[in-house]
């Protein structure tokens, strides 16, 4: 039996916590979400809010390296020829001045292969780690995530990431439903708001941990040791 400390029950739920069948997710932490002059701060929301996971996952990356857990990393973006992106979605982000695929400072707004797309270089993943490239907000939508995962025989997912409220948020009820064993890790999201953060992650915890259960990267990090 192996569990971390962890809110409404400690996680795992059968105490089957292995590297082999354990992944850390770091979802989307790219310059277009966290970057000066990326997508959300084209929005005008605040760039502290997302940049606040940065150093906790960071830690957390380093433990689970080293212990040789599963690591995969997610970036959202689209072809440069738009062919995924959904009209209602672009014409969404035009709404807000920041519109997906128009240029911006970092190249055009979250599209494939611009500066704005890229993994920030304090989390970039090392040789061999998977990086998912999703046109959507959950990370299973029109992605090889589950093939992956299954193939593997990842049982339980360690999510971090942003923003809490929109991918994190989405790619653990995906997951859930898919009957992922998750834990979401507070310190390493952030949201563009923190009533959104702070609103989604309560919501995990509801009916006994309706998506799974929540915990900290110092206690994670304490409890793998
Ligand atoms: C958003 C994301 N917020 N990575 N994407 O549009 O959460």
């Amino acid at each position: 039996m192996s569990t971390i400390s962890a809110d409404p029950y400690n996680w795992p739920f059968n105490g089957d916590l292995r590297p082999e069948n354990t992944a850390l997710i770091v979802i989307d932490m790219q310059t277009d979400f966290c970057g000066p002059g990326g997508y959300v701060d084209s929005m005008g929301y605040d760039l502290n809010l997302t940049r606040v996971a940065i150093d906790p996952i960071k830690s957390v990356l380093k433990s689970m390296r080293k212990r040789r857990y599963h690591i995969i990393h997610t970036r959202e973006g689209h072809r440069p020829d738009l062919s995924d992106l959904p009209a209602n979605k672009r014409w969404r982000s035009q709404q807000i001045g920041a519109g997906i695929g128009d240029p911006g400072p970092c190249g055009k707004i979250l599209i494939r292969g611009e500066p704005g797309w890229e993994i920030i270089d304090e989390l970039k993943p090392d040789p061999g780690e998977p990086i998912i490239d999703k046109p959507g907000k959950g990370s299973f939508c029109a992605t090889d995530l589950e093939l992956l995962l299954r193939t593997r025989s990842i049982d339980n997912l360690i999510l971090t990431g942003i923003t809490t409220d929109v991918c994190v948020h989405t790619t653990m009820r995906e997951a859930n439903d898919r009957g992922f064993e998750c834990l979401i890790l507070e310190d390493c999201c952030g949201a563009t708001d923190k009533g959104n953060h702070d609103a989604a992650i309560k919501m995990v915890k509801m009916q006994g941990g309706v998506f799974g259960a929540v915990s900290e990267s110092q206690t994670l990090m304490d409890q793998l040791a």
